[in-house]
């Protein structure tokens, strides 16, 4: 049985867009995979820092979420992942938004991840996939940051063929 998952992909330093096509590759090992299109979008957090890159990836997997977050890390890891300073940029992020409609509270993961209702970042692209979607209750298309989104569109379907 498999569950439906969600994953945030950003990236603010080195060549963003070839790091999250080369991530979307990798979570397409654990499964099926749709995704999203390629955003830009403004620093949430110290404002002296590049634009991020963000997407969203829907995975269909059969891994256990403990087990998806390590297969996360490893990604991050392989990525040569720098983090310069607490919110300032980095090489890769991918962030496991939801796991099915579990909610889960371990001292390695919070699901769903904390901020989600905030960040039109992952929200667009998240309706974008699944425009039903409900999060605690809520119908995205209403939340502020969606309504008041700055993100833009990079580029359309098959960014992740470069
Ligand atoms: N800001 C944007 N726009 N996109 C991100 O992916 C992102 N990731 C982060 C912080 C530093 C919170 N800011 C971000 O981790």
């Amino acid at each position: 049985m498999s569950i439906r998952s969600y994953i945030g992909l950003g990236s603010n330093l080195g060549d963003s867009r070839q790091i999250l096509a080369e991530a979307v590759a990798k979570l397409a090992t654990l499964g099926s995979v749709q995704v999203s299109k390629l955003y830009q979008s403004p620093p949430m957090g110290p404002q002296d820092q590049p634009h991020y890159f963000n997407a969203v990836v829907q995975l269909d997997t059969t891994l256990p979420a403990l087990d998806l977050l390590d297969q996360l890390q490893r990604f991050e890891q392989e990525a040569g992942r720098v983090r310069l300073r607490h919110w300032g940029e980095r090489t890769l992020d991918l962030d496991l938004l939801l796991y099915g409609d579990e909610q889960i509270q371990h001292e390695r993961l919070t699901v769903p991840h904390v901020g989600i209702l905030q960040r039109d970042f992952v929200l667009i692209p998240l309706l974008e996939l699944n425009p039903g979607l409900q999060i605690q209750g809520h119908t995205l298309q209403n939340l502020a940051p969606v309504q008041h989104s700055t993100l833009q569109v990079i580029a359309e379907q098959d960014w992740t063929d470069c």
